[in-house]
C-alpha cells in the first residue's frame, strides 16, 4: 500500500490494495493509521457492490442505518444518493455525517457510481488543521462550550416531507433522534488532536451563549472551517472510494451538475461520544 498526501492541510491517494477483497488485519490497522494520518483517503477503480462496500466498512466498526436517506434494496447499511432533476442534490453545506447521535459516526466510505459528465466534485476540510489556526484568545473563548445538532435543521419537512409516508418517516426520524448536545471543540480518540466540531448543517446553537453571541460564533467557526487552505477537493471517477475521519472533518458536495444523474453509495461507520 502507497499513501500520496494531496494537500498540507488533509487528503492521500492510496494506491495498492484492493478493497474488494477482505482485508487482512494488517490491511485494516494501516487503512486506519493512514486515516487518522490523513484524515481522508482516496482509492481509485474500487467496484465494490453493495455487499462488499457493507464488509469493507464493518472492519472499522459497527455500522449505522440512516433513518432518512434511501438504502440499497438488499443491505440497509447502504444509503443510496442518487441525486437527479426529480432529487436534488443537498449536500452542498458544510457538515459532518450524523453529529445528531450520542455516538456519531467515526468515518464514512463513499463510493462513485454514477458521474456526470463534468462537476460533482467533493470537497474536504480539516477542522484540526482550522482549529490550529485560531488565534489563542478565541481558542480559550470557545474552549467549554458546548452546542446543540439537530437532525432537523437538515432535513427538513419543505425538502423532505413531498408525500405523507415521507412525512411519517422524517416525524419518527425526528421523534428517534432528538437535539443531541456536543462539544464545540472535541479531542480526537486517536490522535489527540484538537478540532472545532461544530457545522453548517446541523449545529443550532450553542448552549451557554445568547442567541446572539451563538449566530456569531456560528457563522464564524462555520466559515473558517471552509477556508481553502483546510480544504482538498476531489473529482470523481466512476468506483472510486473515499473513506474520511467523520470525527474532525467536515465536507461539501458541489450541486453544479443538474441536469446530470450522479449517484453515490455510502456506507456510515459508528464512533465513540465525543469528549473535550
Ligand atoms: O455526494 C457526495 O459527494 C457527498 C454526500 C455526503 O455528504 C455524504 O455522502 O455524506
Ligand atoms: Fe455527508
Amino acid at each position: 500500500m502507497q499513501a500520496e498526501r494531496l494537500t498540507p492541510a488533509i487528503g492521500a491517494l492510496v494506491s495498492g490494495i484492493n478493497l474488494c477483497e477482505p482485508l487482512t488485519p494488517a490491511q485494516c490497522s494501516e487503512l486506519s493509521a493512514l486515516l487518522v494520518e490523513n484524515h481522508v483517503l482516496f482509492f481509485e477503480n474500487q467496484p465494490l457492490t453493495p455487499r462488499q462496500h457493507r464488509d469493507l466498512a464493518a472492519n472499522f466498526g459497527p455500522l449505522h442505518v440512516h433513518p432518512v436517506y434511501p438504502h440499497d434494496p438488499e443491505v440497509e447499511e447502504i444509503i443510496v444518493l442518487d441525486t437527479n432533476v426529480k432529487n436534488p442534490p443537498d449536500s452542498d453545506t458544510w457538515h459532518t455525517d450524523v453529529p445528531f447521535i450520542e455516538c456519531p459516526p467515526m468515518g464514512s466510505l463513499l463510493s462513485a457510481r454514477v458521474i456526470p459528465p463534468n462537476g460533482g466534485d467533493t470537497l474536504w476540510s480539516s477542522c484540526i488543521a482550522a482549529y490550529d489556526a485560531l488565534d489563542a484568545e478565541y481558542k480559550v473563548l470557545i474552549e467549554n462550550l458546548t452546542a446543540e445538532h439537530d437532525l432537523a435543521a437538515a432535513f427538513t419537512d419543505s425538502r423532505y416531507g413531498e408525500s405523507a409516508e415521507a412525512r411519517e418517516q422524517l416525524a419518527t426520524a425526528r421523534k428517534n433522534n432528538p437535539p443531541m448536545i456536543h462539544p464545540v471543540v472535541r479531542t480526537h480518540p486517536v490522535s489527540g488532536k484538537r478540532g472545532i466540531y461544530v457545522n453548517q448543517s446541523f449545529t443550532t446553537r450553542i448552549i451557554e451563549l445568547a442567541p446572539d453571541k451563538s449566530a456569531e460564533v456560528l457563522q464564524f467557526l462555520t466559515s473558517h472551517v471552509a477556508r481553502r487552505e483546510f480544504v482538498v477537493q476531489w473529482k470523481w471517477k466512476p468506483y472510486d472510494l473515499a473513506f474520511w475521519d467523520n470525527r474532525l472533518t467536515q465536507h461539501f458536495a458541489n450541486a453544479d451538475y443538474l441536469p446530470h444523474r450522479r449517484v453515490m453509495h455510502r456506507a456510515t461507520i459508528l464512533g465513540d461520544k465525543p469528549f473535550r
